[in-house]
């Protein structure tokens, strides 16, 4: 009702982290490009197995001039997964406690990113080598205002490139390139790969690192996948390079969640070197998150943040201002940024509190909180389930329909087709 939309805008207004002027408006104009990592886990990232690099690549851009890197970054994804991933980014708001927003909340009206640019002149487009319909996306596309979206239909998919979930990383990423340069500029893109998929297989001519040594198949294999994600992620770098398009494009690379599960923990704990207690598991729900802006000045940053936080941080970076939008996140890169990060199961953690199951933790030693800190922690955890239920009451009461943000012309799903229909 228009009393619940009342009391989300209050609540959102009240949590909007202003941009920080060092950064506000540092991608202004550019191409904004997001390779979606899937179940790409932080932990590999300068992780050596038997002394080697896993991602050299990917390394190698926690040293670029122009690339923040965030080594505190969680994704906060539910059964939704990828699409719960995609979700909060497009959105910054939660995906729900059960299914898949994707998919049951495909309809409903949105103020996402590619609607919200497409007002400023930007064309967006996704680009997926599998068919259009996983996860509802060529319905939900439409609500969110993404001008095209390049699904299996527009590659060529030879047998022995097809992936469980689509093309393989490296042909995608190659037969993208016409794709893009079909698009007009600024364009806002995101890359949706599927290489590195549980449970991880690989062709030998494609294993360009030897599997880890736990007997676990899936967790052997996770290293090898990897490594090919990052071989095709270098590929693709090189083409934006000498295409010119690296320097003016802002280019977003976000771990969409987790690639081992819990059911690895004895496998992990040998990856680890350490046993992965609930804590330990927890702090494996980082997923690597790099945001290269021609210009800016790179390093590695260590606020804590999650996926909600995508969406105000690129609008920011793009000089857009967020306050006249509903969304849950805030700006990683704002001297207000809220560093409490909602877990879809309402458990949280930030840089001092760890929060499982009601019990609390040292977010800096892993150790059970004293008495004094746990009412700090009892507040937060009241915050965060105030937050993920009303996140939850916008996306069940698509409420978003009583909201025009001043500036923003709502989004008619009728003028978009994608002409991917099933093969
Ligand atoms: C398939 C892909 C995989 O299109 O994006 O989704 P996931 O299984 O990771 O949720
Ligand atoms: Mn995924």
């Amino acid at each position: 009702s228009s009393d619940d939309i009342t009391e989300v805008v209050n609540y959102t207004k009240s949590n909007y982290a202003e941009p920080n002027p060092a950064y506000f408006g540092a991608g202004k104009g550019m191409n904004v490009i997001y390779l979606h990592l899937e179940s790409m886990q932080n932990f590999l990232i300068n992780y050596k197995l038997n002394g080697e690099e896993v991602t050299p690549f990917l390394n190698s851009l926690t040293k670029d001039q122009n690339t923040l890197y965030f080594d505190n970054f969680f994704h906060q994804t539910g059964q939704g997964k990828t699409s719960d991933a995609e979700f909060m980014l497009e959105n910054s708001l939660y995906g729900l406690s059960q299914g898949s927003a994707y998919t049951t909340k495909g309809l409903n009206t949105y103020e996402a990113a590619p609607a919200i640019l497409g007002q400023q002149g930007y064309t967006s487009a996704v680009f997926h080598g599998n068919s259009g319909s996983f996860w509802n996306r060529n319905e939900i596309y439409k609500s969110l205002g993404f001008n095209k979206f390049f699904d299996s239909n527009y590659y060529q998919i030879d047998s022995a490139d097809l992936a469980e979930y689509g093309l393989m990383d490296k042909p995608f990423y190659e037969q993208s390139i016409p794709l893009l340069e079909s698009l007009p500029e600024p364009f806002y893109t995101k890359f949706i790969t599927v290489s590195n998929h549980y449970p991880y297989p690989i062709n030998e001519e494609d294993a360009t690192i030897a599997p880890g040594t736990t007997g676990d198949k899936s967790v052997d294999g996770y290293f090898q996948t990897a490594r090919y994600a990052d071989e095709a992620l270098k590929q693709f770098f090189d083409y934006l390079k000498k295409s010119g398009l690296y320097d003016r494009s802002i280019i977003v690379m976000y771990g969409d969640h987790y690639g081992i599960s819990e059911n690895h923990k004895k496998a992990m704990a040998q990856v680890m070197g350490k046993e992965i207690t609930p804590f330990e598991n927890t702090g494996l729900q980082r997923v690597p998150l790099f945001i290269r802006v021609p210009g800016m000045e790179g390093g590695v940053n260590h606020e804590y943040g999650g996926q909600i936080d995508l969406l105000p941080t690129l609008l920011h970076l793009l000089g857009t201002d967020t306050k006249e939008y509903v969304q849950f996140g805030t700006d990683l890169l704002s001297k207000q940024h809220d560093d409490v990060v909602p877990f879809r199961n309402g458990d949280f953690v930030s840089s001092t509190i760890t929060a499982i199951d009601g019990k609390f933790y040292d977010s800096k030693t892993g150790l059970k909180l004293d008495e004094a800190k746990n009412e700090e922690a009892k507040k937060d955890q009241k915050i965060v389930e105030y937050k993920l239920k009303l996140s939850d009451k916008v996306v069940n009461g698509d409420l978003l329909r009583f909201y025009k943000p001043e500036n923003f012309t709502p989004v008619d799903r009728s003028q978009y087709n994608y002409n991917n229909d099933e093969k």
